[in-house]
């Protein structure tokens, strides 16, 4: 630097004091920001590196019917990365974990058995029904608002994270809370943006700020293809329901946290025609940027 700017910056300090800031910055922001030393120079001074980590975790395919949902994540990745410049610069800015399908086992076997089927396709003791619903298997005011029936579409599982599906998933975002700044997970069909919680009629703390983020995300949605989507709280807007993801997310400190439902609101439901997909994905492509363009933001 030119010594004649010397202390008109307050981005122009010693390295003595640069070294202090990175300790400082880091120390401040333990989620956000962390240090190493990743050298030494010649005359001794270590060489400290920062990582600045902020990611964003999308999950599709937690139902095995909702075709249209492992369809996104995987726009989102192949046909937008690169493509799309607002985008290419969240993705330089951001980390995404994409879960393309959460779901497997009930996905193959809504292509090959039953396109219906929901849950996962494990056994249960003492029953002759298999699966569990893994949007009811989080720990999250567990079984209050789902079944407790092994047989029922919306069984809650033998316990919290009984199923292999949803314990991986919770060991990745427990692996990675102190990154993950917002969790976003994709379901169909009901044109709604939602957010904690399901399992009480109860408000989240931050609730004016996920409701005004959901507005501007749904009015982005909207503006594409004038796709009318409802947003606000799961249990009032949706129905009350328990061991879903996103409130464990949020319980888990994840602020951000959403479940989408994609098209449509009932017409063709589950089954929604080919025609559709594009204009969906693209669609719900721009909520999913504007979220993660304020989650950059804030
Ligand atoms: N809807 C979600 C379901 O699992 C939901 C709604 C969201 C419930 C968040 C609980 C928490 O029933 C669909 N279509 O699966
Ligand atoms: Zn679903």
């Amino acid at each position: 630097l030119d010594m004649r700017n010397r202390g008109k910056c307050k981005f122009n300090l010693l390295t003595k004091q640069i070294v202090a800031w990175t300790a400082d910055i880091a120390a401040q922001n333990p989620d956000l920001v962390s240090r190493s030393v990743i050298g030494e120079t010649y005359e001794g001074r270590s060489i400290y590196l920062l990582k600045v980590s902020k990611a964003i975790f999308i999950d599709c395919g937690f139902h095995a019917r909702e075709w249209i949902t492992p369809a996104f994540c995987q726009w989102f990745v192949k046909e937008t990365y690169g493509k799309d410049t607002v985008l290419t610069t969240l993705l330089n800015s951001l980390d995404f974990y994409i879960l393309p399908v959460v779901n497997i086992d009930g996905y193959v076997y809504t292509w090959t058995n039953n396109r219906m089927w929901r849950k996962t396709r494990s056994k249960n003791a003492h029953s002759l029904c298999i699966g569990t619903d893994l949007n009811r298997n989080f720990n999250a005011g567990w079984s209050i608002g789902a079944s407790d029936s092994p047989c029922d579409s919306t069984y809650c599982g033998s316990e919290p994270e009984s199923e292999n599906e949803t314990k991986a998933l919770a060991d990745f975002i427990r692996e990675h809370l102190s990154t993950i700044k917002a969790y976003l997970t994709i379901h169909s069909y009901s044109q709604m943006l939602l957010f904690p919680y399901s399992y009480t009629y109860s408000l989240p703390s931050n609730y004016e700020e996920l409701e005004s983020i959901a507005r501007a995300a749904t009015e982005q949605l909207t503006s594409l293809y004038n796709t009318k989507y409802t947003y606000g709280p799961g249990a009032a807007t949706i129905y009350p329901a328990a061991g879903g993801s996103d409130d464990w997310a949020y319980n888990q400190g994840i602020k951000y946290s959403f479940t989408f439902e994609l098209r449509d609101t009932g017409r063709y439901g589950f089954v929604l025609p080919e025609s559709q997909i594009k204009p969906t994905c693209e669609e719900t492509l721009l909520a999913v940027k504007y979220i993660a363009n304020y989650v950059l933001e804030h």
